[in-house]
């Protein structure tokens, strides 16, 4: 690990950093029971364990004093109406932010509170997103054919919580409705919550 101040790359074509401590490669076998089409999911991933996402992390100490960031690429693709996204998550110290940089594509972040509150923001080159404190979040890449690439920094001692969205979903989906991204309430995630 570095002891000096450091500086990377991040270029175009496809913005991966020129240097990082991890490559993480997430498939479809990773997503089990979070596509709201099952069957559309069993039949995909009958032919083929695809490629979802990547990240490159730039890994710190996991300290308060301390950021992590890196690259997350989401590639372009559907399971039936439903885009590519993340497994999405919680932050393990519930009270930490997050900044995303979109360099490339189209999509959106899907967020939520504990208390219920729910929010989605566009992703497109250029913008920055906000996550605040305490907002659980997902990203979905909604382009027909470009990846979705992006930059994040959030600080060292945040940790990851999957758990509960793997159990819970998010309240919102995206889905392909007429050609279109269309944001539309999750039926999997009402039934959880009765
Ligand atoms: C990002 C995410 C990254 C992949 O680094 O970890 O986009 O998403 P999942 O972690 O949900 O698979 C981040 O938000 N870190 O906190
Ligand atoms: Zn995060």
């Amino acid at each position: 690990m570095q002891t000096t101040p450091f500086c990377y790359q991040l270029d175009k074509p496809d913005y991966r950093p020129s240097s990082y401590d991890n490559h993480i490669q997430r498939t479809l076998s990773s997503m089990k029971g979070q596509y709201v089409d099952q069957e559309a999911y069993g039949q995909m991933l009958a032919e083929d364990d695809v490629l979802l996402y990547e990240v490159y992390e730039i890994l710190r100490p996991e300290i308060s004093g301390e950021l992590m960031s890196g690259v997350s690429i989401v590639h372009p693709g559907k399971v039936g109406t439903e885009y590519f996204m993340t497994k999405g998550h919680y932050h393990s110290v519930l009270d930490t932010a997050e900044i995303y940089y979109t360099h490339q594509g189209f999509g959106y972040m899907v967020m939520e509170t504990p208390e219920g509150d729910w929010a989605v923001e566009e992703l497109y080159p250029g913008r920055v997103l906000y996550i605040l404190p305490r907002w659980g979040h997902r990203s979905v890449n909604a382009s027909p054919t470009e990846d979705l690439v992006m930059y994040f920094i959030y600080p060292g001692h945040a940790g990851h919580d999957y758990g509960t969205i793997e159990e819970k979903g998010f309240r919102k989906l995206v889905v392909e409705r007429n050609g279109r991204p269309e944001i539309i309430d999750n039926p999997r995630w009402s039934h959880a919550n009765g």
